[in-house]
């Protein structure tokens, strides 16, 4: 066993997650602890909300009492400040609250808020009044904000489905105070051709991220590797811009390594 003392243990880069618990491990705070792992990142999790779901589909959900949500962080932090931090499925707009008033006072490094309201399944993940309380509390504290088209849609009030509209989502998301914004999970066909498309937006301008559409089923846990991949490079020092061209190409290598654990959905692999 180590010690404290014992100069074999090094300090790890650190990571944490605030999200849900999907049991069957393809999403939520399994998907993102493994892909800390995976991308070297000492992970820590703490729970906001226990869903019930297999890999057929969401069942349920219980969202903890904010002070079993504030108990975990305190711990934490009284001990070690993470590199960098994400947010996931809060459940409750009650947790959004607590988890936003918490990282106001405590949060030492970048802070990413994937913007968790559905399950692929389309099961809700918050509850009504949460989606406001995340906008109006936990967005204007984002490093970075990760929607895809369905939560862009409802964070900003606006259809977003072509091109233009994910461009003019990201901006306004921008405006209500995320320092950098990508809208995920666009579908084009150019030239005969389906490409995937994602749009990233900061003080500097908005690009289109294009890759090749990978066919097949709607694979479990992207949205969470994704954003859990872009929160492990910030936490070992990258840039925003890196972190991101890094946490594409992860998520891409995690779907086409996807597995298929029970008899539903296939999930994202992070550790292929
Ligand atoms: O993939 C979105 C997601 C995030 N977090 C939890 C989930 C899901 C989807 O089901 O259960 C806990």
């Amino acid at each position: 066993m180590t010690t404290s003392d014992d100069p074999r243990a090094e300090r790890p880069a650190v990571a944490l997650s605030i999200a849900g618990l999907d049991p069957s491990g393809g999403a939520g705070l399994v998907a993102d602890a493994r892909t800390f792992s995976a991308m070297g990142v000492f992970p820590m999790c703490v729970a906001a909300t226990v869903t019930y779901q297999n890999t057929l589909g969401l069942k349920g959900r219980y969202d903890l009492p904010p002070e079993v949500v504030w108990g975990q962080l305190e711990a934490l932090f009284e001990d070690r400040k993470p590199d960098a931090v994400k947010t996931g499925a809060l459940g409750s707009a009650r947790v959004v609250t607590e988890v936003a008033r918490f990282l106001g006072d405590h949060l030492a490094g970048p802070l990413v808020v994937d913007p968790v309201l559905f399950s692929e399944s389309g099961g809700r993940l918050f509850d009504e009044g949460a989606a406001g309380a995340l906008r109006e509390l936990l967005l204007p504290r984002a490093a970075l904000l990760t929607p895809n088209v369905s939560e862009a849609a409802v964070l900003t009030g606006i259809e977003v489905w072509t091109l233009a509209e994910m461009e003019a989502a990201a901006e306004r998301l921008l405006n209500m105070g995320a320092v950098a914004v990508l809208v995920t999970g666009g579908r084009l066909e150019e030239d005969g051709v389906t490409v995937a498309v994602d749009v990233y937006s900061d003080p500097d301008g908005t690009e289109v991220l294009r890759s090749p559409w990978l066919e097949g089923q709607s694979v479990h846990g992207t949205g969470c590797v994704l954003s859990a991949a872009i929160t492990a490079a910030l936490a070992t020092g990258r840039t925003m811009k890196e972190a991101v061209a890094s946490g594409r190409a992860f998520v891409r290598r995690a779907m086409q390594c996807a597995v298929r654990p029970g008899a539903g959905s296939p999930c994202a692999n992070p550790n292929p």
